[in-house]
């Protein structure tokens, strides 16, 4: 057994989500994740006003439940980034359908393979009836779109659980609110820094569903397209920042 050094944050957006909160939380490794990694665990809930019960299930159970009024999947991950003290960040829902049980694993992985960012791709391992065929079928739309104009090579452009150093959320510009942010955040892993994807079971959700299968799917569809523009502005210590400091500076040497 290795001794805690360092923490690792469990970053999970709830929006109504009594159903599942609990379960979710339970079912986290908490001296597992110690055990293996030398690491503490904080549990970060970000709730966005949610009317049930999920809150008050949340911080009974021990996590750090803060509030983002404002809309959004993509904005309650970054919230939670913020929040979180963690030097190695994990994403998963609220529902119970990821595979907390691995979390111990998988940030080994991160940590021995010196890796940025992970991605959990759900296909591969996913329980029966988890998933519409409508929603297979959009994913594989937009997994295919993503791979053909980004060149990026992952198999599920749309899971929800990422292991990431606390560095590389750092490092980046993530523009979208929305479930899209899902698909930006592993372009910029994918292109510019050190991932991989992962295979991992994927569970039938408890509660009732968030995501709106047309209205997200064409929605993250057009973000695709149009986050072509914004690509070059993902790094916060990208080359335009990089750009602007030289004609700053030279501003500054001219007689
Ligand atoms: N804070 C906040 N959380 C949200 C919002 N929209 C969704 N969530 C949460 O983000 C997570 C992902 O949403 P889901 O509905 O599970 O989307 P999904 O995983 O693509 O779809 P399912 O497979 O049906 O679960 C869940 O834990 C939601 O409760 C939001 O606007 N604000
Ligand atoms: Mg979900």
């Amino acid at each position: 057994m290795s001794v805690p050094s360092g923490l690792v944050s469990i970053i999970i957006p709830t929006l109504n989500e009594q159903a599942g909160i609990e379960r979710t939380i339970m079912s986290i490794p908490q001296s597992a994740i110690k055990e293996t990694t030398g690491s503490d665990v904080e549990i970060v809930v970000v709730d966005g006003r949610s009317t049930d019960l999920t809150r008050e299930i949340a911080t009974r159970l021990g996590a750090n439940v803060i509030l983002e009024e404002q809309k959004g999947y993509g904005r309650a991950c970054k919230a939670g980034f913020v929040a979180a003290k963690g030097d190695i960040l994990v994403t998963i829902d609220a529902d119970n359908t990821y595979p907390t049980e691995c979390i111990p694993d998988y940030v080994q992985q991160l940590q021995r393979g010196g890796l940025d960012f992970i991605t959990v791709n759900r296909f591969p391992l996913m329980e029966r009836g988890a998933m519409s065929l409508t929603r297979r079928v959009g994913n594989k739309i937009l997994t295919s779109v993503l791979r053909l104009l980004y060149s990026v090579n992952i198999q599920d452009s749309q899971s929800g659980m990422w292991i990431m150093k606390r560095e590389f959320v750092s490092k980046i510009r993530l523009f979208s609110d929305d479930m899209s942010m899902s698909e930006e955040i592993k372009i910029v892993a994918f292109k510019f820094f050190k991932s991989k994807e992962i295979n991992g079971r994927y569970s039938a959700r408890h509660g009732s569903a968030k995501l709106k299968v047309f209205e997200d799917g064409f929605k993250n569809l057009k973000y695709l397209i149009d986050y072509r523009k914004k690509l070059g502005y993902s790094l916060i210590e990208s080359s335009t920042d990089a750009e602007e400091n030289r004609i700053k500076l030279k501003s500054l040497e001219s007689p």
